[in-house]
């Protein structure tokens, strides 16, 4: 198939999971091509069967606001066109699937037929969606989708509820290459300590957190759980990434008298290779609709302390993969951590667990064969 994906291409889930999907396809065979306003950033640009195309967005002094949506539905049925693409499959619906749209129709008028997919993956649906200026739009975006999924049985059910929308959703988790996201093998094991080095003496445990730092991820909560975690016992905490909250987690640091033993690292490349440094994840979260970087850690056998929100559950088995926390509770988030520390029988049983159901139930060779299922019956829908 050649398949056009389309998604944010800077740091979030969303692109990770488009980028990653891209990867996946082309290395099964088909010709997968990238539309965005920039290369996403897993990208190396040299990938055998994956080409990419910038949509330009011209700005003039008329527009207040440079219309993205349009420029990317012109790019979208350009390329649709040019190379011959079988479907679009779009990440986040806003405002991908409304472009989508327009490129379909805008090729369906020269007699063409462009079938696109939507996958919703979390504040499309839960925040950004539910702004009454973008509600309208986006529902009507996904209504007239040739195909939906979501990423979490909880985001489909809230997108029926809240959307009122009466399509079928087909849900299709998260993923994550476990060839890739693994603990270190054996003869790794010299360099893993090589690198540990820098962050922990070889008796403390490290504490990570990867997110894109916005006010849904509580990073704060992160540094608060770690502080009391930190009074009972000596331990590093590890945080990748960046974003809108970054300055404020590093004043909370200074101000908790925590920050010797905090390494902010910013944006990374192979998080993968962090990852599993780490003893314990931390995902504090407002909501999330999967957790994807707590799959990425699971895989890499590193258990996720967390918050029963959104579609966390479905990933995380309270007790046997990672521990559920009530949103905020930071003092049953950090006791619960030092009892795992504490223990480590019980740890290394949850690291087992954790990277076993990564693999059983969220590896990419399983999952990504469902996305390619979805395609074939949206584009044997399409051409009845
Ligand atoms: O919805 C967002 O916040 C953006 C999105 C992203 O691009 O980071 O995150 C969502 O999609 C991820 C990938 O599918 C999920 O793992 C995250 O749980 C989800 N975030 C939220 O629901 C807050």
């Amino acid at each position: 198939m050649r398949i056009g994906i389309t998604c944010y291409p800077t740091y979030g889930g969303s692109g990770v999971v488009a980028t990653e999907l891209g990867i996946e396809l082309a290395a099964l065979g088909h010709e997968v091509h990238f539309i965005s306003y920039s290369q996403p950033f897993r990208l190396n640009g040299r990938d055998d069967g994956i080409f990419y195309h910038e949509v330009p967005v011209s700005s003039y002094p008329v527009f207040e606001f440079p219309p993205y949506d349009l420029a990317l539905a012109s790019r979208m049925a350009e390329v649709a066109e040019y190379y011959e693409l079988d479907l679009l499959h779009v990440h986040y619906a806003i405002p991908h699937s409304v472009s989508a749209l327009l490129a379909r129709q805008m090729l369906a008028v020269r007699g063409r037929n462009l079938p696109f997919v939507t996958t919703l993956h979390g504040t499309d649906i839960t925040l950004v969606g539910l702004d009454r200026s973008y509600l309208p739009i986006t529902r009507y975006a996904i209504q007239e989708s040739d195909g939906v999924t979501a990423i979490s049985n909880y985001l489909r059910e809230k997108t029926i509820a809240d959307f009122n929308v009466t399509r079928p959703i087909e849900t299709i988790t998260n993923f994550v290459n476990c060839d890739v996201y693994m603990p270190l093998k054996d003869e790794a094991q010299k360099e893993k300590e090589c690198v540990r080095r820098h962050f922990a003496a070889p008796d403390e445990p490290i504490l990570m957190h990867l997110s894109n730092f916005r006010p849904v991820k509580r990073v704060n909560d992160t540094l608060k759980v770690f502080a009391l975690v930190a009074r009972e016992r000596p331990a590093q905490l590890v945080l990748v990434g960046d974003g809108p909250d970054r300055s404020s987690a590093e004043w909370l640091a200074h101000d908790l008298g925590i920050h010797s033993r905090v390494h902010f690292l910013g944006k990374q490349d192979r998080v993968n290779e962090l990852l599993a440094l780490a003893d314990l994840f931390l995902m504090p979260s407002e909501m999330e609709s999967f957790g994807l970087a707590a799959l990425e850690a699971m895989a890499c056998k590193v258990p996720t302390i967390a918050t029963r929100v959104g579609g966390v559950p479905e990933l995380i088995d309270d007790g046997v993969t990672g521990l559920l926390f009530p949103v905020g509770d930071v003092e049953a988030m950090a006791a619960g951590a030092l009892g795992l520390l504490n223990d480590p029988a019980r740890l290394n049983a949850m690291r087992e667990s954790a990277r076993k159901t990564a693999q059983k139930r969220f590896c990419a060779n399983l999952v990504v064969p469902q996305y390619v299922r979805f395609y074939e019956q949206v584009l044997e829908a399409s051409r009845t």
